[in-house]
């Protein structure tokens, strides 16, 4: 079956993705992506996010030596004392819009405007999962916010600003719109098999194998049954932990040892730094116990078969839905042959 058009079936959002294996070998005309300039300095007297320089909303960054959090000087959400107006709704209209309130943070890895994740040692990637995870903490216990969501943009290709390695959180009032899919859908598969969904799931892959791509104690990286960007990894703890917070010293470590083989074999895959979208799913900022939940990380990366060309979401994607050629499996497969050593670490 998996060598000639098929769908399956993503129970995380309950929708459904093409397969077209057959295509994998199509030629290619079309764009070509840039690039990145090789070579970064270590500080850029020009960037925005380098410790001591004038950021674009004229604020200065201190001398940060480690992680730097600030809040986001043109959010996209604000907190609920400020300006945004109150809700206006008008229930017998079509026309339904209502307040959403929340803040914007930006989240520097680093000093070093040059060294992205997987260049980072393993100890200055811990460093950042806890200033996610203190960042999550301390916006969900606020009681305006309903969720918290973290997530890096990574590289030209995915929109990214500026190459200081660099992340973001969004806290809103209402839980949006992927995390509240799967919300429904963990607590619908919890309630009818008595086991969180993505715990059943990684037992199927483990005993499977051909999908995962790296484990270790804690977390497996996987390129899941569903994807849809040729890619994409879905990276997911061992146990119905919920939320960042809730991690273990043990787990953080973990975390950030699948972290660096993840994004290190990312690089090596087309010896190029590889853009992504990433971001972690977490429970609700409720105050409740979410037992469903299991928390994971999406890894979203745009290109399909050299440095230079990227999937496009357009067409029947975008009117009809998502659609892939290259098999989950030959992309997994492709994942674990590359090194786990960095390309320009070697
Ligand atoms: P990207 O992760 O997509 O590159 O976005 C960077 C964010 O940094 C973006 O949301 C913010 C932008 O608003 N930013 C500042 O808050 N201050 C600055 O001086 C530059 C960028
Ligand atoms: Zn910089």
């Amino acid at each position: 079956m998996f060598n000639s058009p098929h769908r399956r079936f993503n129970p995380l959002t309950r929708e459904w993705v093409l397969v077209s294996p057959q295509r994998a070998k199509r030629p290619w005309q079309g764009q070509v992506e840039k690039t990145a300039a090789p070579g970064l300095p270590q500080y850029d007297p020009t960037c925005y996010l380098c410790p001591g320089n004038q950021r674009a909303g004229e604020v200065r960054n201190p001398a940060y030596d480690s992680v730097f959090v600030f809040d986001n000087d043109f959010a996209a959400l604000l907190p609920v004392e400020g300006q945004t107006p109150q809700a206006k709704n008008q229930p017998a209209s079509l026309l339904t819009a209502e307040a959403e309130n929340g803040l914007c943070r930006v989240i520097c890895f680093s000093p070093r405007h040059d060294l992205t994740l997987p260049e980072l040692p393993p100890a200055q990637i811990e460093a950042v999962l806890c200033a996610w995870a203190q960042q999550t903490s301390d916006l969900s216990a606020r009681a305006d916010i309903a969720y918290v969501q973290v997530f890096e943009n990574k590289g030209a290709a995915m929109g990214c600003s500026n190459p200081h390695p660099h992340s973001q959180v969004w806290a809103s009032g209402h839980i949006p719109n992927e995390p509240a899919k799967e919300l429904a859908a963990q607590r619908d598969y919890l309630a009818e098999h008595k086991r969180p969904l993505l715990l059943d799931y990684l037992d199927e892959e483990t005993r499977l194998g051909q999908r995962i791509v790296a484990t270790n104690a804690h977390f497996t990286a996987l390129v899941p049954f569903w994807a849809v960007w040729p890619f994409e990894i879905l990276l997911t703890a061992h146990r119905p932990v919920a939320s960042l917070p809730q991690l273990t010293d043990a787990e953080f470590h973990a975390l950030a040892d699948l972290f660096k083989q993840v994004t290190t074999r990312y690089d090596n895959l087309f010896q190029t730094s590889f853009p992504y979208s990433m971001g972690f799913h977490q429970a609700p900022a409720d105050g409740q116990p979410h037992p469903e939940w299991v928390l994971h990380a999406h890894f979203y990366p745009p290109l399909l078969r050299s440095a230079t060309v990227r999937k496009f979401m357009v067409g029947y994607e975008m009117l009809a839905m998502p659609q892939r050629d290259i098999t989950a499996e030959s992309a997994a497969t492709r994942l674990r042959e590359v090194s786990e050593t960095h390309y320009k670490q070697r």
